[in-house]
């Protein structure tokens, strides 16, 4: 094979061709930090699981982290979901007993942004306090 007429092994091609593979797929493969965040409802109210007594909870998270919010409806009877319009972010409604999981990256702009659930977003809001 030939290359800028250079002659050059097969097996330096395919060495080359495999370091350029590994190289593109390194950002894939490099264990992207995701904060965690779970949310339970109860009470037409979200709260973080770690910590059941503050009513929609002020989320605090990083800019351009990623982030992975659970979501558990303990609600009985009420449909319930989670969106963050201004990151253009959200999770379809689930039923009660249910659980789903919301992962978006947080834009690179430090700011507050608000959370809802968009069937009760007049009750159930909150603020993400990016930094
Ligand atoms: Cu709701």
């Amino acid at each position: 094979m030939s290359i800028f007429g250079r002659t050059v092994s097969a097996r330096a091609v395919a060495a080359l061709a495999l370091v350029m593979l590994v190289v593109a797929l390194l950002p894939a493969l490099s264990n992207t930090p995701t904060r965690e965040i779970t949310l339970v409802v109860r009470g037409m109210t979200f709260y973080l699981k770690d910590d059941p007594r503050t009513p929609n909870p002020t989320l605090e998270v990083k800019a351009g982290e990623r982030v992975r919010v659970v979501l558990e409806n303990q609600d009985r009877g009420m449909t319930h979901d989670f969106a963050v319009p201004a990151f253009d972010a959200g999770l379809d409604p689930i039923d009660w007993n249910e659980t789903d999981t919301l992962v978006f990256d947080v834009p690179e702009t430090p700011g507050t942004y608000e959370y809802v659930c968009r069937p009760h977003r007049l009750m159930m809001r909150g603020t993400i306090r990016v930094s």
